[in-house]
């Protein structure tokens, strides 16, 4: 089975939106095998972030990032990498259609509410840098039968 690395963002948190966006995943099917909240140290944004270290919006976002509790999360399920991009919608909140996450909950690039991996192996990555193997649980949920063929 797939597995993503989901993170409700900063203003996620503030707005109160975590049990929501956490909830939309679980009623889809989506199994959660790894949860915490954490204030995110500066390393671990900038080590997150790398690939965009050399953008101008980069500061800014390290800043947000890091400017309150995050709530992390690794997600399971068929295919779950790409579904839950399609369920958070486009990284520009304007251009995110209607029923996303972000077209939902937000407005402006700067404040989209979510992360969530792009690939199979940045979802590898992410899960490493934010959870130790131990922190994730391997269980059947006893719907699984009603989800899966
Ligand atoms: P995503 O979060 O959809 O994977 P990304 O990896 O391209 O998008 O960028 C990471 C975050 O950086 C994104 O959620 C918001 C911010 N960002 C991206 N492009 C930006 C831009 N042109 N201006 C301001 N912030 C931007
Ligand atoms: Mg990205």
């Amino acid at each position: 089975m797939e597995r993503t690395f989901v993170m409700v963002k900063p203003d996620g948190v503030q707005r109160n939106l975590a049990g929501k966006i956490i909830s939309k995943f679980e009623e889809r099917g989506y199994k959660i095998v790894g949860l915490k909240m954490m204030q995110m140290p500066q390393e671990l944004a900038e080590q997150h972030y790398g690939e965009h270290k050399e953008k101008p919006f980069f500061q800014p976002l390290i800043q947000y990032i890091t400017s309150g509790p995050i709530v992390a999360m690794v997600l399971e399920g068929k295919g779950v990498v790409r579904a839950a991009r399609k369920m958070m919608g486009a990284t520009n909140p304007q251009e995110a259609d209607p029923g996303t996450i972000r077209g939902t909950y937000a407005v402006e690039i700067g404040r989209n509410v979510i992360h969530g991996s792009d690939s199979v192996d940045s979802a590898k990555r992410e899960i490493e840098l934010y959870f130790k193997p131990e922190e994730l649980v391997s269980y059947q949920l006893a719907g699984d039968n009603w989800i899966y063929e």
